[in-house]
């Protein structure tokens, strides 16, 4: 079925349906949204959670008592409606306290600040059970190479990453961090700007057992990335923690489109993999399916709600689409055509030595690479059959 379900997983940001659609070149068109509506209304489409930045639901510089007063009125309208909250992030990039980044800014003051505007917000993902955490860096980062030492800045990301994974352990929270990367906007240039930097850092760090990334469809593609292809190397590496859903077309600016409205071929190769997992097998994307998308500035209320729909209709039909293409017998025999299940099996034979391996005249001696550059290896007609799959004419 189309119609979206609780055990789809659905989630959004409070920051998606909400932006009243300020740009850096017009002001609002929309009015701001009362975070509360929004839960109900994506509770009433089929949405399962919503996610936020602290700063979306209690505005920065609110004192104690107005942030009790309007968490207090935020769960009660998870318990009305039975949306959940499984993922939380900070917001260190809107005030201009942050203009020069938050854990890496140059000065010392302002990177303290951050870790304690996390540290506060962290103790209210835990009290609402939310499982995963997300970091965005959207002001880590520079437009003049004198004016920062990556290398600092990079030791700088570790200590507050680590200091923030090892308070979490501490407590006994049960969060795990999500790195979110994104290689521009709103900085020239933006530290651990693709899905591969920021496991390559995570590799680096004490407490990165408990530290993913949460790859965005969109920031990917305006680094010229195959987003499926980036998500597989994450779930590879076990480091898969949350995904944010969107659409993008082509490098330009972050575009935040509706998913499956910017490059519809990759979107569905996405909902192939989270779905049906790797042909061969191996890890599979257990999280939320969370979209993180902008309705057009050009949409008036209404339109904000029928883009929400849109997202998951979109995700659904695609789901449907995706099961389709691994049940076509035609996509099975294409896929044994092309050595797409053939690449699961080692290299090597069980027990095999580099010794036994030069000892095997066949493998080289004796191999007829003339041969074998002259196979075809089908990819085109495993190209179309998703096409076909994907528009419905299979
Ligand atoms: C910006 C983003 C962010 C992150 C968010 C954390 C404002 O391009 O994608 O949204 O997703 O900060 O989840
Ligand atoms: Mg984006
Ligand atoms: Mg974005
Ligand atoms: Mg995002």
């Amino acid at each position: 079925s189309l119609q979206p379900t609780r055990e789809d997983r659905f989630s959004f940001g409070l920051w998606t349906v909400g932006w009243p659609a300020n740009d850096p070149f017009g002001t609002a068109t929309r009015p701001a949204l009362d975070p509360v509506e929004s839960v109900h209304r994506l509770s009433e489409l089929g949405a399962w959670g919503v996610t936020f930045h602290d700063d979306d639901l209690i505005p920065f510089g609110t004192d104690d008592a107005e942030r009790d007063r309007i968490i207090a009125r935020f769960k009660a309208a998870l318990a009305e409606t039975g949306m959940v909250v499984p993922m939380m992030t900070t917001n260190l990039f809107t005030h201009p306290v942050f203009k020069d980044g938050g854990f890496t800014s140059n000065d010392r003051g302002v990177r303290r600040f951050a870790l304690r505007k996390v540290l506060r917000n962290i103790d209210l993902a835990a009290e609402l059970d939310a499982t995963t955490y997300v970091f965005w860096g959207g002001r880590e980062g520079a437009e003049v190479d004198s004016g920062k030492d990556v290398a600092a800045a990079l030791d700088r990301y570790r200590e507050g990453i680590d200091t923030l994974a090892a308070y979490v352990k501490e407590q006994g929270y049960g969060i795990r961090f999500a790195i979110e990367p994104k290689p521009n906007e709103p900085r020239g240039d933006i530290l651990l700007p693709t899905a591969g930097h920021a496991l390559a850092f995570i590799a680096e760090l004490e407490h990165g057992d408990i530290v993913g990334i949460n790859p965005e469809v969109g920031h990917e593609q305006m680094a010229g990335l195959n987003y499926t292809a980036g998500i597989a190397q994450a779930l590879w590496a076990g480091k898969l923690f949350h995904i944010d859903l969107n659409g993008q077309r082509g490098i330009k600016y972050d575009q935040d489109l509706i998913f499956g409205h910017g490059d519809l071929l990759n979107a569905f190769s996405t909902v192939d993999l989270l779905e049906n997992g790797a042909p061969g097998g191996g890890p599979k994307y257990d999280g939320p399916r969370h979209f993180d998308y902008k309705p057009l500035r050009t949409e008036d209320v209404d339109g904000v709600w029928a883009s929400a729909a849109a997202n998951m209709r979109t995700y659904l039909i695609l789901k449907e689409r995706a099961l389709a293409f691994r049940a076509d017998p035609e996509v099975a025999e294409a896929m044994a055509v092309s050595g797409v299940t053939d690449l699961s099996k080692p290299t090597l034979n069980p027990g095999e030595t580099v010794a036994d391996l030069k000892a095997d005249r066949s493998a080289y001696e004796d191999f007829d690479a003339v041969k074998a550059g002259e196979r075809g290896y089908g990819f085109v007609r495993l190209a179309q059959l998703a096409l076909e799959h994907l528009t419905g004419v299979r």
